[in-house]
């Protein structure tokens, strides 16, 4: 009963949400360098020069210009800079994380401080830093948990090649992970590709300036044979490496028991089934096919692709879980929540987070029997949480008893599927373990850690630790291996 011996419990980060130091060490530039702080109702915005040389601001979702390139300009404030730091407080964090009883640690590590420009040049001391980060993490027996590209791109790829559209990123990408797969060789053996391949946001994430339909399912599917074909690198490397995809998945209901309604939330579902039919199953899904085929989206193919794409299934999926939403044929008539990020429609038996989250932990549940059932793999929840206002105490913690009671119903729910649903579940890393910048909106103040920094959104802090409430409660938690919550 309960969850299995072996359990992987710890927490997940991203590089450029965490490690700041974004020159350190010889590191290059990556796209989500020149995007800048935001809010709830303030999205992100890029920067760039035109090819006249004017610098201008666009949204994340927005096109760039043909020619513009990406610019780090000193009169604004960009949040991944110093972010909270990991950088320089590594030994630290990953102390705290040991202490918690952290049997696994996610982060990702940056193709820009490896290969600054993308290229097939790589910066030693960049790996360098990420061998002191997985040598510390191996001297406590923190199973690392690799992420190999998380939501960016070294702008160089972006400004040259107009990322991923360029087929050549492929081997650029390729290159990259038989370097790290070669140096971590028996160190790491969990790996996921692409965090939430299935957002895709134009310029920052997948590097294309022009932000259409057609560009970004033609990136998706270089993105398809670059990830299958690491798959197969990794493993011809090292046949023990455990190589996954990583989806973000909001699972979505029917408003109601009309038949459109149903038939909405089956369309929705298949944005975020799409990519793990693909990468899953190994195969492009009949609808997506019929849907290119009526939007006039042709996807360019080289012979063999749709081989590397059958024989680079994945062995895992990762995902992340924060939330549920509703689908409706009546959408006028629907309520939204959650702001620029995620737009949801609401449904009116969930409560929210400040952010517009729907907080559903039977969700989650119903995600887990949904994936397994469908895909038969082992899952992996890489991505959990409550982003919430904290407020630290004069005694230098946090009451943070509303993110206790997110999580403890959450991993109630994630036991069920384990005891009476039988889901092949390996892992579970809450996200932000330690506070970061915020990805939907470039805040500080949307945190989720069980530890927090001092550290505000406009770049000002000690970049102290603090332990909060629930740091005590998860070390409970991972000690009686999910049995007291
Ligand atoms: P933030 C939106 C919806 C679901 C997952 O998100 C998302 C996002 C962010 O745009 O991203 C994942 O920081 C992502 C992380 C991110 C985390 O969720 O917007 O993999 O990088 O920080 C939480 O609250």
């Amino acid at each position: 009963m309960g969850f299995p011996q072996n359990f992987l419990w710890g927490g997940a980060t991203a590089a450029n949400q965490y490690e700041g130091g974004y020159l350190a060490g010889g590191k290059g530039l990556s796209t989500l360098d020149a995007i800048t702080g935001g809010s709830k109702d303030q999205p992100r915005m890029i920067t760039f020069k035109t090819k006249e040389g004017e610098v201008q601001q666009v949204t994340r979702e927005s096109s760039l210009p043909e020619g513009a390139v990406g610019y780090v300009d000193p009169e604004q404030y960009y949040p991944s800079h110093v972010a909270t730091d990991f950088y320089h407080h590594y030994k630290e964090d990953i102390a705290l994380f040991a202490e918690m009883g952290f049997n696994c640690f996610r982060f990702s590590i940056s193709w820009a401080r490896v290969c600054p420009k993308g290229l097939k040049e790589i910066n030693e001391e960049g790996l360098a830093f990420y061998d002191r980060v997985i040598d510390e993490l191996l001297k406590y027996n923190i199973e690392p948990v690799v992420t190999i590209n998380h939501f960016d791109i070294p702008m160089y790829l972006a400004d040259t090649y107009d990322g991923w559209s360029d087929r050549n990123v492929i081997d650029y990408f390729l290159f990259f992970c038989e370097t790290i797969f070669k140096r971590y060789k028996g160190k790491v053996k969990y790996w996921m590709t692409f965090n939430e391949i299935n957002f895709l946001r134009s310029w920052t994430q997948i590097g294309i300036h022009n932000s259409t339909p057609q560009s970004k399912f033609q990136a998706a599917h270089h993105l398809f044979v670059a990830s299958a074909k690491a798959v197969e690198l990794g493993h011809s490397i090292n046949p023990e490496n455990q190589i996954g995809m990583m989806v973000a998945y909001i699972p979505s209901y029917p408003m109601t028991s009309k038949p459109e309604d149903v038939w909405a939330a089956i369309e929705y579902n298949r944005q975020q089934e799409f990519y793990m039919d693909v990468q899953v199953k190994g195969y492009y899904p009949e609808h997506q096919l019929k849907k290119y085929e009526r939007e006039g989206i042709t996807i360019h193919k080289e012979a063999g692709d749709d081989d590397w794409i059958a024989k680079g299934t994945v062995d895992f999926i990762g995902f992340s879980y924060y939330m549920s939403t509703a689908s409706t044929a009546d959408p006028e008539n629907a309520k939204y929540v959650g702001g620029n990020q995620v737009p949801a429609v609401k449904n009116p038996y969930l409560n929210e987070s400040e952010w517009g989250w729907a907080i559903d932990p039977l969700g989650l549940r119903i995600s887990l029997v949904q994936m397994y059932e469908r895909y038969h793999v082992p899952l992996f929840i890489v991505e959990n949480g409550f982003g919430a206002v904290d407020e630290l105490t004069v005694a230098g913690t946090v009451e943070d008893d509303y993110r206790i009671d997110y999580f403890a119903k959450h991993i109630q729910c994630m036991k069920e599927a384990v005891e009476l649903d039988g889901v092949d579940l390996i892992g579970y890393t809450p996200w932000g373990c330690i506070d970061l910048v915020s990805a939907g909106t470039g805040e500080m103040k949307k945190r989720y850690g069980f530890i927090y920094v001092d550290m505000d959104d406009q770049g000002n802090g000690t970049l102290k630790r603090y332990k909060k409430k629930s740091f005590d409660w998860y070390k409970e938690v991972i000690r009686s291996n999910g049995e007291k919550l």
